[in-house]
């Protein structure tokens, strides 16, 4: 089409096109052009806040260029895209990211020297974009990071919702919720495309129909119809032009007003409906590894998968080619069960619009999707009472029963006579009401499914996913153990220690090829290479204690071992372990001499995380962790040997504090329950070592990193059946040592101890589901070996430097070279640079 435009228009576009060049003087005009015009300011009344956005806006233009660069050699080369859909995105916050993977940095942050304000404080005035609640939102947001780093032709689809993960703050110890209101100024980060609009059709009713050949055809009818419109975030890689999108849909009214009812003089009454289609992506689910069954979150659901689908779909068949080859063009990652209804989506859309014979279209649906499962937890597996998906999605409740039937028939012919087989692998739940396993329809509609870490993925196939073995064997299910991006976990958090690799290795190719670190190992023993390691951690160490002193009113000595526990307050997370052990340390430390206490080492035990609002024991222990610190901290007697601090509303930008300066953190989940963990791998790669449990991602690390560096711990999982058993029948006695503080809480000794009742309860009366009985006494051990090898700092350095130096496989590039490999079958492609047109 550009050929037959005439020359001139063409030679016009050339001379005019956006010339956003990458030099500092470029940076300052583009800076003060956005003050003028995009803010409307001037010199005169120019804050940090402004300069920031400015400075954003500039980042924005050099984005797009890239952006679109890459959306047109998408749509030339055309080839197979992976789409990710993931109902969270944690993303943080861009800027940094964006100098960084631009290649931005240096010549921006002297730009912005001369223009009278320094990087740090531009780049604290950005809010997070916090769309997400823990490791699953993160991991998607790595994951993005990695694809775009990688040049794979990738697109995320996800919700903008109005409100993010809630702010946390503290209120005599305990957790109270703010709501997060994010996009209180402008969001530069996002390009909303008012174009881009999918109307979205909700309950109504099923009609059948005869064709024009004669077959019998269903149409759904009626109902509600809601718009949902695109926002597309931009996401750069690192050292290369391939700049990604992600996709965000954000829910409106179809009509602005009910004419009839304003006419009518029901006025309030069009309003109010109208909010109440906003309201479908106004607040992100607070929950992580927790089901909550509410209408509205089945309604985002499908919102979200609709809208999608009819994006994906109509990009398709702008190519014109035959419908078999859809899976040859698109597949899409499922993450978790939340996108689960897209396979009866993708099924209804080839049969029911496209007039598809069902098992045709069924071929082609289960060839497009691939299931990834993130938590073996019973409570977080989403089950749908029929009923509900009846009326909100009538044509959907049949198809499911369709998949179902069709599915158990195939079971019965190659397992017959098997009742109790079929009740088992059935989608549909026969109680009263009947639900529908989501679980089950992803496995059934997916040619892959796989699990987070290794341990993870055999337990799928052990446990909640056995039967299916039965029926389709082993080899539909995998392992793709999850990583972390290096560029924003160690480049951006830790900019000296990054520069120290960079130094030490000679180039920056570790950033692209983290294997590489190995090549510290022969390092290990260069005086000072070790010296100028120390002197990094010790650096953040005093960056996360100015922190905690602003954050808490804590004044914490960063000389002492900092020991770290930040994630999602959860009991299998066992934060309450952590808290007991902190007593048990403390009143240890009370009882020495104070000669004794000055063999010790100093401690500061840091907390930090999010409990869902509703969640009762979980907020206790928050309550728990802050009224110990309170004793603690402001006991003379142990002569600072102790600090405690819960450091309020951790994400994603506080992590990027934390993470570099930790000597030691703790993933102390019950074995078996964590389904990788991901911070775990961003401690160790920033050269902190870890306590923890044989769980998750904790054995492959240890496996990677050799046992002499990380320090483990606790019963192991084929072990927990026979633990819990154990509890509920014998009535196992309570570990000495565990009974000793659970005294000492009783005893009133952190406050009324009528409060923590029901949290005692859960290790007494409620048969300590999350063993800590059974792993205190080991922990205690393990906790008393750290303090001795930390007494060893030479042995502790070399230690700290081994671990980052063999993380390589931890990298997100690596999962997502193996996901693109062996489950999505894509292939890079790079982006062909073009003039303005
Ligand atoms: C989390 C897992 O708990 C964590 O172990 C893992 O590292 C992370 O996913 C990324 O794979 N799972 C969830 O947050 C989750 O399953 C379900 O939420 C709603």
């Amino acid at each position: 089409e550009i050929a037959k435009l005439p020359k001139e228009t063409l030679a016009l576009w050339e001379k005019y096109g956006a010339d956003e060049s990458d030099d500092k003087e470029s940076f300052q005009k583009s800076f003060i052009r956005h003050v003028t015009t995009t803010l409307a300011r001037s010199i005169y009344n120019i804050d940090n806040f402004s300069a920031y956005q400015a400075t954003a806006h500039s980042v924005r233009d050099r984005l797009i260029k890239r952006w679109n660069e890459t959306q047109q050699t998408h749509t030339e080369v055309d080839s197979k895209r992976v789409y990710y859909l993931s109902l969270e995105f944690l993303l943080g916050r861009s800027l940094d990211n964006a100098l960084l993977n631009l290649g931005l940095k240096d010549n921006y942050g002297g730009g912005i020297k001369e223009l009278g304000f320094t990087m740090e404080d531009v780049l604290e005035q950005e809010v997070d974009a916090a769309l997400g609640n823990g490791g699953l939102g993160r991991l998607a947001a790595c994951y993005m990071d990695s694809l775009a780093t990688m040049d794979y032709p990738a697109w995320g689809y996800g919700l903008r919702y109005t409100y993010g993960i809630f702010q946390q703050r503290l209120k005599d110890g305990y957790q109270i919720e703010f709501p997060d209101y994010w996009l209180n100024f402008d969001n530069p980060w996002e390009l909303p495309r008012l174009d881009v609009v999918v109307d979205v059709q909700f309950c109504g009713s099923v009609n059948r129909y005869t064709d024009e050949e004669g077959h019998e055809r269903y149409a759904w009818e009626g109902g509600d119809t809601l718009q949902a419109i695109a926002y597309d975030v931009p996401i750069p890689g690192y050292g290369t032009k391939n700049c990604i999108n992600i996709r965000l849909w954000s829910s409106k009214p179809k009509r602005q007003f009910d004419l009839t009812r304003f006419n009518e003089g029901q006025y309030e009454q069009a309003v109010y409906e109208q909010m109440q289609a906003e309201n479908i992506t106004a607040v992100l689910y607070p929950n992580d590894n927790h089901m909550v069954g509410k209408e509205l979150r089945l309604k985002q659901q499908y919102f979200w998968v609709a809208a999608s689908l009819f994006d994906i779909v109509r990009r398709f068949k702008k190519s014109e080619k035959p419908w078999s080859n859809f899976p040859l063009q698109v597949i899409m990652d499922k993450i978790h069960t939340h996108p689960t209804l897209a396979i009866v989506e993708l099924q209804r859309i080839l049969v029911d619009l496209e007039g598809i014979g069902w098992d045709e279209a069924w071929a082609i649906v289960t060839q497009t999707f691939a299931f990834t499962n993130h938590t073996i937890l019973p409570e977080a597996m989403e089950r749908w009472p029929v009923p509900m998906i009846q009326y909100l999605l009538p044509r959907h409740m049949q198809i499911i029963f369709d998949i179902n039937l069709f599915f158990l028939q195939k079971v019965e012919k190659a397992i017959p006579n098997n009742r109790d087989l079929l009740a088992k692998l059935s989608i549909i739940e026969e109680s009263t009401p009947q639900f529908v396993r989501m679980a089950h329809l992803a496995i059934v509609g997916s040619h892959r499914v796989n699990g987070v870490a290794a341990l993870h993925s055999e337990l799928i196939k052990q446990t909640i996913f056995k039967d299916f073995i039965q029926f389709y064997g082993e080899s539909k299910f995998e392992n793709k153990t999850n990583g972390i991006t290096p560029r924003r976990w160690l480049h951006q958090a830790n900019p000296k220690l990054s520069e120290l690799i960079t130094e030490t290795l000679g180039s920056k190719n570790w950033l692209k090829n983290l294997d590489l670190l190995k090549g510290l190992k022969s390092h290990v023993n260069n005086k000072d290479f070790r010296k100028r390691w120390v002197a990094a951690k010790l650096s953040n160490k005093v960056r996360l204690a100015d922190y905690i002193q602003k954050a808490t009113g804590v004044t914490v000595n960063s000389n002492a071992l900092f020991d770290v526990q930040v994630k999602r307050i959860h009991e299998y997370k066992r934060q309450f372990m952590n808290i007991l052990g902190v007593i048990h340390r403390y009143n240890t430390l009370k009882k020495m001499t104070s000669e004794e206490r000055a063999c010790v080492v100093h401690r500061v035990v840091i907390f930090g995380g999010k409990a869902a609002p509703g969640y009762y024991i979980a907020k206790l222990v928050i309550k728990l962790i802050n009224s110990v610190a309170e004793v603690v901290n402001n006991d003379n007697s142990i002569e600072d040997s102790l600090k405690v601090v819960f450091i309020p509303d951790y994400n994603v930008s506080v992590a990027e504090i934390i993470i570099p300066a930790s000597d030691i953190s703790q993933h102390i989940s019950t074995a078996g329950t964590e389904a990788s963990g991901t911070s775990n791998m961003k401690f160790v790669l920033n050269g902190g070592l870890i306590l923890g449990t044989v769980d998750g991602a904790n054995i492959e690390i240890c496996e990677e990193i050799g046992d002499d560096n990380i320090f483990m711990f606790g019963n192991l999982a084929h072990q927990v059946d026979d633990l819990r058993h154990a509890h509920r029948y014998r009535s196992v006695p309570v570990d000495p040592s565990l009974q000793a503080v659970i005294n000492d809480i009783e005893s009133g000794q952190f406050g009324d101890s009528r409060i923590f009742a029901p949290l005692i309860n859960t290790l007494t009366h409620g048969k300590d589901y999350y063993l800590i009985s059974d792993d205190f006494q080991s922990y205690l051990d393990t906790q008393k070996l750290v303090d001795e090898s930390y007494k060893d700092q030479e042995g502790w350095t070399t230690k700290s430097i081994m671990c980052s130096a063999h993380m390589g496989k931890f990298s997100s590039d690596r999962a997502i070279q193996e996901y693109a490999d062996q489950i999505w079958e894509i292939k890079p492609v790079p982006v062909m640079t073009k003039k303005h047109i």
